[in-house]
């Protein structure tokens, strides 16, 4: 019994299957895993309200199966702060324009977008096409 086979040790790896996988957004792994704060629904963001301390990072993620954007109002959030906006806008004109334009500033379903808080304060933030449906939500951030 000491002649010893290496068949053991050429056992083949397994490719692991990646089909679909070039596809996915960044994020989609952390909306399967549930690392996400804030869900995306129908026309909904779950929980609406959220808590956070200054310095912590809120993700939202599109749960649903229709197109969203996290869009700041920008006479509501803390004087200081910095304007935030899914697609990078500086305003909130600019945001709605972009949305109007080509949907710029989308979340698509599986994605996720994500902003720090640094600035203690109160955050209200819409999603531009369903806002007549009254999707809005507010961020707490605290000292
Ligand atoms: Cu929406």
């Amino acid at each position: 019994m000491d002649r010893r086979t290496f068949l053991a040790g050429s056992a083949t790896v397994t490719a692991v299957g990646l089909s679909g996988c070039s596809a996915l957004q960044t994020g989609s792994a952390n909306v399967e895993q549930g690392e996400y704060d804030i869900g995306m629904g129908s026309a909904f963001f779950r929980p609406a309200e959220f808590e956070i301390s200054a310095g912590e990072t809120v993700v939202w993620a599109n749960t649903g199966n229709r197109r969203h954007t996290v869009t700041a109002y920008e006479d509501q959030i803390p004087d200081d702060a910095e304007y935030f906006a899914s697609g990078g806008f500086e305003s909130e004109e600019a945001a709605r324009d972009g949305w109007m334009g080509n949907f710029e500033g989308r979340i698509e379903s599986g994605e996720t977008y994500e902003v720090t808080f640094d600035i203690p304060g109160e955050y209200h933030y819409f999603c531009i096409p369903h806002e007549p449906s009254g999707m809005v939500g507010k961020i707490v951030v605290t000292e």
